[in-house]
């Protein structure tokens, strides 16, 4: 089917094999590898007019991945083209396209249509997908590809729609707002806000830089890479194969001073030096260098890297207040001190909505069960991918998979290989559908959330996304990538109950 018909089709109950939810790179991956593995029969449904997710949405000044791109690329389609080691997010957004015409996907991608519900409807064991526009699929599977960093968290400050300049967030930058020679204030620190504050600190007349809490930041070990290299990447795919193996050895060899911290104090120690002499190296003020400096274990937030973060604070027009936002007036944050920062914009670097899984869809499993329900305080699957009363549903990058160290994308690949013969082993049994067994999701979310509590993320003294509201961590993979490659390399018919 062409993107025509396609689109056309999206008015009517449209019956297809398997819908996947969302072309970042998740559902890309999932496209991919299906086709491999012969299935066609796939649509996929993006919210947006154009493909990439959380690439096509961040696009401020400064924005770049934090994971050299060698490795955060499909191990399937490696690039060499990256032009730096730290490729900026223009590049991953064009890589994804790129392989969306590599692999011919496009013209199974209907744009513009936010997926709002799934029903299973045991008897005909089929989903009925909606869309908030109208559409209906049916289908014997659902992929849901949308992503921890695809909704843009607002903070909850008192006042903040009463501001009179201009506000917005990183995630949703507004290209139209010239920052020149305007007085703005940034609030939040974390990857965002790091990257973001070097880019625009050299325009903006006043920059004030409003940190809750200060990050952990490396230096950032960067090369452009020459023509030179790029050829030989090309035309030895090896040498790049070489780095990649480099880069993922190196994040690997890191995760266990973060999942076993307490077990590795000089680790944590080499990490803690590098990020002192970062600051040291960069600000001259001891009353500054004092308020940057994090009091909880590094790794417990996310680890930053940059080299221009902390020379861009000690810029004479930029200006850091750690004194708590009380609320927003008109012309700008009051802070707890009773102070009022007179600015003419305000950029929210205050994250995403991580914890909430779903992002707005409603989920209907076997006997009218509620996933946003039962996942309100307690989101739990299997291996990230299935959970028990929803037969045939898929998640990539669902509950504890993120990492703290190394690319998510070598998780999503992992995940999308369970998928793959998940799907394999229901054709060979002849079955319709496949749930995981419910004692086999509780006994994995107890051992993950046993090992978690030793983690630098639990217990690393601070409190961070990565942590819900009763103090469990959903959100992180407790162990090394390998161990979760090894976990879901195949499904593993003992956990799982087959219907025919
Ligand atoms: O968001 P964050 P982010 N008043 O949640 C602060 C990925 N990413 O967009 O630390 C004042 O880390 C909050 O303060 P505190 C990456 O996985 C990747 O920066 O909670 N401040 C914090 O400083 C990353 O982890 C890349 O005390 C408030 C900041 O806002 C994830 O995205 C690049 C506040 C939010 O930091 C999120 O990063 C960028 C308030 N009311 C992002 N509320 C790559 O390079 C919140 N804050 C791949």
């Amino acid at each position: 089917m062409d993107t025509a018909s396609a689109q056309a089709s999206t008015q009517a109950t449209r019956r297809v094999r398997i819908v996947i939810i969302g072309s970042g790179f998740s559902g890309l991956c999932a496209a991919i590898k299906l086709k491999e593995s012969g299935e066609h029969d796939f649509v996929i449904v993006e919210r947006a007019a154009a493909l990439g997710g959380t690439w096509r949405d961040n696009t401020y000044p400064g924005c770049a991945c934090d994971v050299p791109a060698h490795l955060y690329s499909y191990s399937f389609q490696l690039n060499p083209a990256w032009s730096h080691t730290y490729a900026p997010g223009s590049e991953i957004w064009a890589y994804l396209e790129h392989c969306a015409d590599t692999y011919a996907l496009r013209r199974h991608i209907v744009f513009q249509q936010t997926v709002t519900a799934a029903k299973f409807d045991a008897d005909a064991c089929r989903w009925r997908v909606e869309t908030k526009e109208g559409a209906t699929y049916e289908a014997q599977f659902v992929i849901v590809g949308i992503g921890g960093l695809s909704n843009a968290s607002w903070p909850k400050i008192d006042g903040v729609s009463t501001f009179s300049g201009v506000q917005f967030h990183t995630a949703e930058w507004n290209h139209s707002v010239s920052l020149a020679d305007k007085r703005v204030a940034v609030i939040g620190t974390g990857a965002s806000a790091i990257q973001v504050v070097p880019a625009i600190a050299p325009i903006v007349k006043k920059l004030l830089l409003f940190q809750r809490t200060p990050p952990w930041v490396l230096p950032r070990i960067e090369r452009r890479y020459s023509e030179g290299r790029k050829w030989l990447f090309a035309h030895y795919p090896a040498t790049m194969r070489l780095l990649r193996g480099f880069f993922y050895r190196m994040q690997e060899g890191v995760t266990p001073w973060l999942t076993q911290f307490r077990d590795h104090p000089r680790g944590q120690r080499f990490i803690e030096r590098m990020a002192r002499h970062n600051i040291e190296r960069s600000i001259k003020d001891p009353a500054l260098r004092e308020r940057v400096t994090p009091r909880y274990a590094p790794g417990c937030k996310r680890l930053l890297l940059s080299n221009d973060y902390y020379p861009a604070l000690a810029r004479d027009n930029v200006t850091l207040v750690s004194d708590a936002i009380t609320r927003i007036t008109p012309s700008g944050p009051v802070t707890a001190s009773g102070e009022t920062y007179d600015v003419d914009v305000i950029v929210y670097a205050t994250g995403f909505a991580v914890s909430e899984y779903l992002h707005g869809l409603h989920v209907t499993g076997l006997g009218g069960r509620e996933l946003s329900h039962e996942w309100q305080h307690k989101p739990e699957a299997y291996l990230g991918t299935l959970t028990s009363g929803f037969p045939n549903l898929f998640f990539l990058t669902g509950p504890n998979t993120g990492l703290g160290t190394n690319s998510v994308v070598v998780i999503i690949e992992a995940q999308v290989a369970l998928i793959v013969d998940c799907l394999r082993q229901l054709s060979a049994r002849g079955a319709r559908s496949i749930e995981v067994i419910a004692e086999v999701q509780r006994r994995y979310n107890e051992e993950l959330q046993s090992r978690l509590s030793r983690t630098v993320w639990n217990s690393g003294g601070c409190r961070s996304w990565y942590l819900a509201e009763n103090g469990h961590n959903y959100t992180l993979w407790p162990g090394t990538t390998r161990e979760f490659r090894a976990r879901t390399q195949q499904a593993n018919p003992d956990d799982y109950r087959f219907t025919n």
